[in-house]
């Protein structure tokens, strides 16, 4: 089995400090939670980009002035922005942080209901031209799927080409709106698709650590972090994306599976053949 490639997704575009004050939002913020998941076991950090305040923002100079802070204190990580960002963005504003060329980018596969009146709105021309405007790049792509239609999106915009290998998932579970992320739920995206691709699970709220075990044990990989999911356990608020990714790495040593370095990720994900 490869070893456990560690996502921390660190701050996301909707949780908010009223929540958990330890939520980041300013620049520093983000560069100190990041060097804490990458010293806790993270490989990749998956980066939203939010103002002093906490409005979630795809601008580009404040997306360059966290990458920047980011990459001084973990300059080995991989570094994945959001094409997602948050409900309600057109498809130029999401794609503004692709222009400061970071190593990856994800690559939303559907709409979904968001909670309440929101919608995540990725049309199937919005995934088209998101997939070229990463690929035309050279930028690795995760393919978020909060579904399994989103997975089906995923592969047959494969079979036509547009979506090139290596396909890397990630199965986002537990949204509002979005598959649950029960055992089952797992299974079937899980079998659903190609042998050779690779996928991670992100499971929102309390859906995060069962459904890393069921990653970890099925040789899979794993998301955590303050965007999905702000307690370490029922009712006890996690201080600091750190402490969601020791969780992570003790449930991995349990069942016996070592943790990736960011290079150990780059060949599992086969990040040189980026397609
Ligand atoms: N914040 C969600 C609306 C992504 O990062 O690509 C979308 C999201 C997906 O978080
Ligand atoms: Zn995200």
């Amino acid at each position: 089995m490869d070893k456990l490639i560690i996502t921390c997704a660190l701050t996301g575009a909707e949780v908010t400090k009223q929540l958990n004050p330890a939520i980041p939002y300013t620049v520093e913020e983000m560069a100190r939670s990041a060097y804490e998941a990458v010293q806790a076991g993270a490989s990749i950090l998956h980066i939203h980009a939010r103002h002093d305040d906490g409005t979630p923002t795809q601008d580009a100079a404040r997306f360059g002035q966290i990458l920047d802070a980011i990459r001084a204190r973990c300059p080995e990580a991989i570094l994945q922005v959001s094409t997602g960002s948050a409900t309600g963005m057109s498809r130029e504003e999401r794609l503004q942080p692709l222009s400061l060329q970071p190593e990856m980018a994800t690559l939303d596969c559907g709409t979904l209901n968001f909670g309440g009146d929101e919608i995540f709105i990725n049309t199937e021309n919005d995934i088209i031209a998101f997939a070229h405007a990463i690929q035309q790049r050279g930028i690795y792509k995760e393919l978020e799927c909060f579904e399994k239609g989103h997975v089906d999106m995923a592969l047959r915009l494969h079979r036509k080409g547009v979506i090139t290998a290596p396909l890397h998932f990630s199965f986002v579970l537990g949204v509002n709106g979005g598959m649950t992320g029960e055992y089952r739920d797992f299974r079937f995206l899980r079998d659903s698709i190609p042998e050779d691709a690779t996928y991670s699970v992100a499971g929102i709220g309390r859906y995060e650590f069962p459904l890393a075990e069921y990653a970890i044990r099925d040789g899979g990989h794993v998301r955590v972090g303050f965007e999905d999911n702000i307690y370490l356990e029922k009712g006890v608020l996690a201080h600091s994306n750190a402490q969601l990714v020791a969780k992570a790495v003790s449930l991995a040593r349990q069942a016996g599976r070592l943790i990736a370095t960011p290079a150990e990720a780059r060949r599992i994900l086969r990040m040189e053949a980026k397609g």
